[in-house]
């Protein structure tokens, strides 16, 4: 018997390889931690169209259209992005599928990279359709291919739940054989009272759906991974994902009752264990969405407000929260590893508008992006931040309802990717409701935050295909607005005089700021800034521009720059705010380099 052959993953490459594994031909997604890294795995298997979408609500569309093809597909989102998804995600439920269809949601508990803590097992609840939750890579991969054959045995999508923890971390992983012959679409069969949802329709499937989940709940009572693991039986834990890790970490000596499949929920098991167990306690990460529902059972929790519902848990957090019988806070980080503040790279665009709005000094609608941090210091620029795509919509409001007191001082910021992904709705209502707005794009031709991914407005595909783009100002103009200007955010005198009249134009009003994410090519500079110390008065507008390449240094007697030449990209926005020429470009002489000729040659072993 050959050893079957085992790779170190994280969990968003193991759901990727279970994805291949499984025949899947369709797969898509929005970018969003923490399960970028799914679809950018999945598009490396030639057997799968792996492709980005405009959104997350799309990537399900697109998704849920393969597998009404009787394709398998898979599509992968964050918590929030499920949100966006959610009016197909509901709908499909009662349509159901023809091939199977697995939806990946990743929550970020301690929302590290994220605008909320949301615990997305409610879907499954509210939706009405199964969710799975594993606990390490191998199970991930696993599941994903039991998620198939549950989506397709029950005709419904199923959701499979992760966290960032279980996303990011890497487990060895048994790796298997495609399914080579399930990668072709079987057709799509009409089928008018299943796919088409009428009223009528709507209303017979929805009996479908309540009949589907008791046949649900019957089948996780007899499914192996729903487990039950005897070990002294004074105290019990339900628990179910990345938790069941720590749960056995904290107490080695429990019983554990490990439920994978964590809606519907298998009751007899459940019950079954509780029975046998002298204090049950029910240990899950976020909301007490298990914990609810076994006492809805009748079913007595001991560990009723003990487990904490705000962040991350870690075993010491769990142990010590059972131990003092009240939910301890997240203890603070290693005290050997230094806290950082996320910044804006050095020498990027957004330091240039950040710089011209501080001059200006307007209310801002912010949105989500790498532009977000221009609401840290030293600009604190922004004054609204909800989600993706809300910055148009809040401005508008506050505009409706503030009137003159807000005309010509309010601006709404969005990114490119960020404009295209749920930006263009609101830029409409705009037009149509007749506001005065200025909307800020913030155009560097990529999704920055989440990893440069491609997006209809650069045209580059999951696949790294180029494509021609969309052209933003033409888009633009088709909804309706007429006062359009681009301007190099390079150039503050530029910048900030074009500002000022986009917010002085009656009527609404679009500023497009574009210039490529420096991190899209990584160029060597060919100039830097360079400190006069005789010039500089210390007053401090360098500072201003909030570049990490600024450090501080005392001269005379007061704080002046220190150029970081490490970190330097020699973009000039610092030499522009310097009000007495302190501060210059310099061209960079590259050093001379000594050619070794007498270089050893490679020895073969
Ligand atoms: C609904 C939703 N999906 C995904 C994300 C993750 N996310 C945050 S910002 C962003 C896009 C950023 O791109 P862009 O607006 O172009 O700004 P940039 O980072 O390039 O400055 C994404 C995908 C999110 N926060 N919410």
């Amino acid at each position: 018997m050959t050893a079957q052959k085992k790779l170190l993953m994280s969990g968003n490459q193991a759901i990727a390889r279970g994805a291949y594994e499984s025949g899947v031909s369709v797969a898509t997604s929005y970018p969003g931690t923490p399960c970028t890294e799914i679809l950018e795995s999945l598009s490396r298997y030639k057997t799968v169209q792996a492709m980005w979408s405009t959104n997350e609500k799309v990537a399900y569309e697109v998704a849920l259209g393969a597998a009404f093809a009787g394709a398998r597909a898979l599509v992968a989102m964050k918590h929030v992005g499920l949100n966006v998804a959610a009016d197909p995600l509901f709908s499909s439920v009662y349509t159901g599928i023809n091939g199977g269809l697995v939806v990946v949601v990743g929550d970020d508990p301690s929302a590290g990279s994220s605008q909320n803590e949301q615990d997305s097992r409610h879907y499954a609840r509210a939706a009405k359709l199964p969710m799975l939750e594993p606990s390490d890579s191998q199970e991930a991969k696993d599941l994903v291919v039991e998620a198939f054959e549950l989506s397709e045995r029950f005709d419904t999508p199923v959701l499979l739940r992760l966290t960032t923890r279980l996303c990011h971390s890497k487990t060895l992983v048994a790796v298997g054989e495609p399914q080579l012959d399930r990668v072709a679409a079987t057709g799509f069969v009409r089928d008018f009272d299943k796919y088409v949802l009428l009223p009528r329709q709507a209303i017979l499937r929805h009996t479908a759906i309540e009949n589907r989940l008791v046949a649900l709940a019957e089948h996780a009572d007899r499914w192996g991974r729903n487990r039950i693991e005897w070990r002294n039986r004074s105290r019990g834990i339900i628990t179910s994902g990345v938790a069941y890790e720590y749960v056995r970490e904290a107490f080695p000596e429990a019983s554990v009752l490990k439920l994978t499949q964590t809606y519907p929920l298998p009751a007899e098991t459940i019950r079954e264990f509780a029975e046998r167990v002298d204090e049950l306690l029910v240990i899950e990460e976020l909301d007490p969405f298990l914990e609810e529902q076994v006492r809805a059972l009748g079913i007595r929790v001991a560990s009723e407000g003990w487990i904490p519902r705000v962040g991350e848990l870690t075993p010491e957090r769990i142990q010590l929260s059972v131990e003092r019988k009240s939910p301890q806070p997240i203890q603070n980080g290693d005290p050997s590893i230094a806290g950082r503040v996320p910044r804006i790279c050095a020498g990027c665009q957004y330091l240039g508008v950040f710089t011209a709005i501080t001059r200006i000094g307007v209310r801002v609608a912010g949105d989500i992006g790498c532009y977000t941090l221009g609401a840290l210091e030293p600009w604190n620029a922004i004054d609204t931040v909800v989600c993706m795509g809300a910055g148009i919509g809040t401005a508008i409001g506050m505009e409706k309802a503030l009137g003159d007191r807000v005309r010509g001082k309010l601006l709404a910021i969005i990114g490119d990717s960020t404009l295209l992904h749920s930006g263009l709705g609101p830029l409409l209502d705009l037009v149509y409701n007749q506001g005065q707005t200025t909307v800020l794009v913030m155009d560097n031709s990529t999704t920055a935050m989440t990893g440069l991914q491609g997006n209809p407005g650069n045209g580059r595909t999951a696949g790294g295909e180029a494509g021609p783009g969309v052209n933003l100002e033409k888009l633009i103009e088709a909804i309706g607005i007429e006062w359009i200007r681009v301007i190099n955010p390079y150039d503050l005198a530029e910048s900030e005089s074009v500002l000022r009249e986009a917010l002085d134009h009656p009527g609404p009003s679009v500023v497009i700021s574009r210039a490529p994410c420096l991190l899209l090519k990584q160029k060597k500079p060919v100039q830097q800034a360079h400190l006069s110390e005789e010039a500089c008065t210390g007053c401090g507008e360098c500072f201003q521009v909030g570049c990490v390449a600024i450090e501080k240094q005392n001269i005379h007697d007061f704080v002046a720059p220190l150029i970081n030449h490490d970190l330097c990209v020699g973009c000039t926005l610092c030499v522009q705010a310097c009000p007495e020429g302190a501060l210059a470009p310099r061209k960079i002489v590259p050093d001379l380099v000594e050619i070794d000729t007498c270089l050893p040659q490679p020895i073969s072993l």
